[in-house]
């Protein structure tokens, strides 16, 4: 992670914002916006790693803007510092209970400013390590087993709102032992991250997700999607695995592998439970299996 990170700063003086990416350009990369609706706009848009953020300015003030910024789910999450002229007490107090990480007063003194907004640059870069080493599988680059089965719970709770259906469909990968067994584990490991690849490269709403489950097992969640639309991505799955080549492995025996899917529709409601659903998948990719492997059930 050793890419150049962005700082929004948000000022409607054009000489604060001259001077303070003077300040900044060797920590961060500087976007600028010279109100606070530009800075919302710029913020959802391009979701910069800290905001610097004035308070007094035309039109909407930054105590308004950092409302704004709190309550959508894009941007909820980016750190904000204030660095303003109101320097009382309980001014300070207000920004911080709106959510800001830090509050520099103007004039400011440059060591401070610097200071400040590498800890909160810093503290930024960990915890999206953190996250991506709590969410994402390593070998296979998407989401693991953890995340899935959040997101399942936020997409379960939703679909009960609206009254929608989920799909649910767990994927295993046939006789995989046996290409282990043949062809050593370095190898394997190569057909994973190919499987996983080809999967992502199938689904088509943002909100698809697909997820390494467990050693050579995937599981697909297709939030608002019904029996139908399930039964066509398994099946879209299940060509895609049984077509890819696998001639680029070396691996002459053996040019092509398969897979065996299960799937699971349903309305969430009050007496279910996305652990339910799961199982349900589960018992159709074990009959999958034992109808002979290379098959799509529901
Ligand atoms: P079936 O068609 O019944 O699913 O047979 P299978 O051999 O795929 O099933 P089984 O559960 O007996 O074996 C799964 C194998 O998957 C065991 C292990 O060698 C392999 N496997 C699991 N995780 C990994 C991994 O991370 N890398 C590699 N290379 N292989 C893995
Ligand atoms: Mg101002
Ligand atoms: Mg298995
Ligand atoms: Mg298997």
């Amino acid at each position: 992670m050793s890419e150049r990170q962005q700082i929004l700063i948000i000022d409607d003086e054009t000489d604060n914002l001259r001077i303070l990416s003077d300040i900044l350009r060797e920590q961060a990369d500087i976007i600028l916006a010279k109100s606070g609706q530009q800075g919302i706009r710029k913020a959802a848009e391009l979701k910069p790693d800290l905001i610097l953020l004035d308070v007094v300015m035309q039109g909407m003030d930054g105590f308004e803007v950092m409302t704004t910024l709190k309550h959508n789910a894009e941007t909820s999450d980016i750190p904000v510092i204030f660095i303003t002229s109101l320097g009382e007490t309980h001014h300070e107090e207000k920004g911080f209970r709106l959510g800001a990480c830090d509050y520099i007063q103007k004039p400011f003194h440059t060591t401070i400013v610097l200071a400040r907004t590498k800890l909160h640059l810093e503290l930024r870069r960990q915890r999206t390590m953190l996250e991506q080493l709590a969410n994402i599988d390593p070998l296979t680059g998407i989401a693991n087993r953890r995340r899935y089965e959040e997101v399942l719970k936020r997409e379960w709770r939703v679909a009960m709102r609206k009254q929608s259906p989920v799909s649910l469909i767990l994927v295993d990968i046939d006789n995989f032992k046996h290409y282990n067994d043949h062809f050593g584990h370095a190898a394997g490991d190569k057909v994973l991250k190919k499987v996983a690849c080809a999967f992502r490269d199938r689904l088509q709403r943002p909100r698809d997700l697909v997820a390494r489950f467990g050693g050579e097992e995937f599981i697909i969640l297709l939030p608002d999607n019904d029996r139908q639309g399930c039964i066509e991505v398994m099946e879209r799955c299940r060509q895609a695995i049984e077509q890819m080549p696998l001639d680029d492995l070396n691996n002459p025996d053996i040019r092509h592998i398969t897979v065996s899917i299960g799937g699971y529709t349903c309305r969430p409601d009050t007496d279910s439970k996305p652990q339910e659903a799961i199982k349900m998948a589960d018992d159709m990719l074990y009959m999958a299996k034992h109808q002979g492997k290379n098959r799509i059930l529901w």
